[in-house]
């Protein structure tokens, strides 16, 4: 196993945290219907939910808070912004959201119209609920590796291009909104796509004249494995592979809650004149005035400091040696594990954890419960709940039933998550006694952050 090199940073400030006792984590479980989402953090000890607005600032980010220019219209603050977003990804407009689901709103209602499709390579949630919401009908067509969480192909997140190709000439490229390509594929674990595939991808939708967007919520995380992994960029600065990535796409859509270790905010990009004039007067509908959308001066400032901080490769090289480490150490105690490990978090297969259990039996979201109640680490279900029901009503059943342990950016040390590895390894040698969990409530969108569910009668007695 790969010692992990030391954190490239020192710790200036702390927040406690404490191991809540085992019979208080049990109640909690319960009160909380056995859904992770909705714990209190209070109660959660190592809280690997999610990496989403939950990354530690820099010294540098919390000073810039400071300037921030809280002026309705026209504030310094979107010009720092805006200057930071066309250096770093190169794009010439910017149009700042609350957070990634206000970029893909604006995205979905300027340029799909009712009927058309999205070929994408993997749903992701609140995507393809934007997608949906906009009339649009997803298509995956994302390549066979990734839904085998056992198959170790270095860019499990690319296109298919045999696919895309028979889909444009099934549906027509009239009918087809835009080719969205998430890089990683944050469904799939992580799994990045090559800058050979997405240029090929997108030579081929030019061709057909179809646009392309990309989600870039963990683009830089896409380039630092293109940069481990691609013989033709091996090596080359993130910033680079980044800026190359951005050259092949009309339009990207971003959650600044990941990449740019902010709290909060999200923007839209592109060079693609019509999109924003399209995405700034929907802004103001749904966001606030285009130069804030939805968000403080001093959220920008912050954000506008972590887009430059995030291209510096020692820092995201450090974040995926974190997540190698967590995933290897997992791995050796036995814990089935999808590889190769992403950029943003390690995937638990919840299929091959839990044999005993049904597809119906919901192993993936018992899994996350069971290894809250067992150690008071939180982790998030990525399966059959998180994929919601189809246009008839029907469970969508995914190839892959994961639970996600997501690493927070500069948040937790090696001892943190050698804890993390312990404790689900000691999991895993009494799998057999761990009961399914069923819904008793089912909210209708997104359902899987404010479902509640009980454990499966037939089974508790064995838990
Ligand atoms: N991702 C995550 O934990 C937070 C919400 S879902 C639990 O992974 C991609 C690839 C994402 C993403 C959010 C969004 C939406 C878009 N694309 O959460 O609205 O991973 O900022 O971004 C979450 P916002």
């Amino acid at each position: 196993m790969k010692t992990l090199l030391p954190e490239p940073y020192k710790i200036k400030m702390i927040e406690p945290i404490r191991l809540v006792p085992a019979v208080e984590r049990k109640a909690r479980l319960k009160e909380a219907g056995w859904n992770t989402f909705l714990l209190n953090s209070r109660d959660v000890y190592i809280d690997l939910l999610t990496d989403s607005g939950t990354n530690a600032m820099s010294d540098m980010q919390w000073a810039a808070l400071m300037v921030g220019d809280e002026a309705y219209a026209g504030s310094r603050s979107f010009e720092r912004l805006e200057a930071a977003i066309r250096d770093v990804y190169g794009f010439k407009h910017v149009v700042p959201t609350h957070q990634g689901r206000g970029a893909e709103h604006l995205l979905s209602k300027s340029w799909i119209k009712p009927g058309q499709y999205v070929a994408g390579n993997m749903y992701f949630t609140t995507t393809r609920a934007h997608i949906e919401l906009a009339g649009g009908i997803f298509e995956d067509v994302i390549v066979d590796e990734a839904h085998d969480p056992r198959a170790e192909a270095p860019f499990k997140g690319n296109v298919d291009l045999g696919k895309l190709e028979r889909f444009l000439d099934r549906v027509g490229p009239q009918k087809v909104a835009y080719v969205a390509i998430g890089c990683p594929v944050n469904m799939a674990g992580g799994q990045p796509v090559s800058l050979e595939n997405m240029t090929a991808t997108a030579a081929l939708c030019r061709r057909r004249g179809v646009r392309v967007v990309m989600d870039g919520a963990r683009a830089v995380e896409n380039a630092a494995m293109i940069r481990a992994r691609e013989a033709a960029w091996k090596g080359r600065p993130v910033a680079e592979i980044l800026k190359e990535m951005c050259r092949q796409v009309d339009a990207m859509a971003v959650s600044a809650k990941k990449d740019a270790y902010v709290n909060i905010g999200g923007f839209l990009a592109t060079d693609d004149d019509g999109l924003c004039e399209s995405a700034q007067n929907l802004c103001v509908l749904f966001e606030g005035l285009h130069t804030y959308g939805g968000l403080a001066g001093r959220d920008l400032e912050a954000l506008a400091v972590g887009v430059r901080e995030m291209v510096q490769d020692e820092w995201i090289e450090h974040r995926l040696a974190q997540v190698a480490y967590l995933g290897e150490r997992l791995d050796a105690e036995g814990v089935p594990v999808v590889k190769p490990f992403g950029g943003h978090a390690v995937f638990v297969d919840a299929r091959a954890f839990l044999p005993h259990l049904e597809s119906d039996d919901l192993p993936a979201q018992a899994l996350a419960a069971w290894i809250y109640e067992a150690c008071g680490v939180r982790a998030m279900e990525r399966g059959v709940v998180s994929a919601g029901r189809d246009d008839r009503g029907r469970n969508r059943r995914p190839s892959l039933e994961l639970v996600r342990l997501t690493l927070p950016r500069r948040v937790y040390t090696q001892t943190h998550l050698d804890y993390v590895a312990r404790e689900i390894g000691a999991l895993h040698r009494r799998r057999a006694e761990l009961p399914g969990l069923r819904f008793v409530k089912e909210p209708k969108h997104l359902r899987f952050f404010q479902a509640r569910f009980e454990p499966v009668p037939a089974r508790v007695g064995a838990a």
